[in-house]
């Protein structure tokens, strides 16, 4: 089995639900256990500033798929739930990301692992930080709190809401 760990993102019809959905849909992947599952976060778009805020969220997930297995079944549940491309950066209404998968290192034109964005976007490390120790290692760079304190961007901000919603049923 490998730990795998994915973003999730949306910033477009019902963002929370979407995230919601999606998480439901990783709960089903055969060969797949989702483990742990970060807070939800709002930050500001990257890209284009004339688009709603993002909600973001990370899952830890143990599995027996490949990592092309893993992205295709990723790429998937993006279709299943009408992702539909506007523009580079732009708005959707889900975005998974395959973020680290074991630790595998690759750069091939369908796949890089780990995902290159990681270490820039606070919107990623703060909830793949919830699911990990300080001092684990992205391969192929550094531990997760030295990269923390070198992202500049603070903008991403913990909400209340939940990729479980069982739990939380009164809040939204
Ligand atoms: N995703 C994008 C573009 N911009 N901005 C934030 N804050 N969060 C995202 O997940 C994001 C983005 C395209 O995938
Ligand atoms: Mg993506
Ligand atoms: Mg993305």
């Amino acid at each position: 089995m490998t730990a795998a760990y994915i973003g999730l993102g949306a910033n477009i019809e019902d963002p929370i639900a979407q995230l919601i959905q999606a998480t439901q849909w990783l709960v089903a992947l055969p060969e797949t256990t989702v483990t742990h599952y970060s807070a939800i976060y709002k930050s500001p778009p990257l890209g284009p500033q004339d688009q709603p805020d993002f909600y973001n969220a990370c899952i830890k997930l143990l599995t027996s798929l490949s990592s092309d297995q893993l992205l295709a079944a990723l790429q998937g549940i993006e279709q299943t739930m009408g992702r539909v491309k506007h523009r580079r950066w732009g708005e959707r209404c889900i975005d998974l990301d395959l973020l680290i998968f074991g630790t595998e290192q690759r750069n091939t034109s369908t796949l890089q692992l780990p995902h290159p964005g990681i270490a820039e976007r606070d919107f990623v490390l703060k909830p793949l930080r919830e699911l990990v120790d300080g001092s684990f290692v992205v391969p192929g760079s550094t531990d997760i709190d030295t990269l923390m304190a070198r992202c500049g961007s603070t903008n991403a901000q913990r909400t209340h809401f939940s990729l479980t919603p069982k739990l939380r049923a009164g809040d939204r």
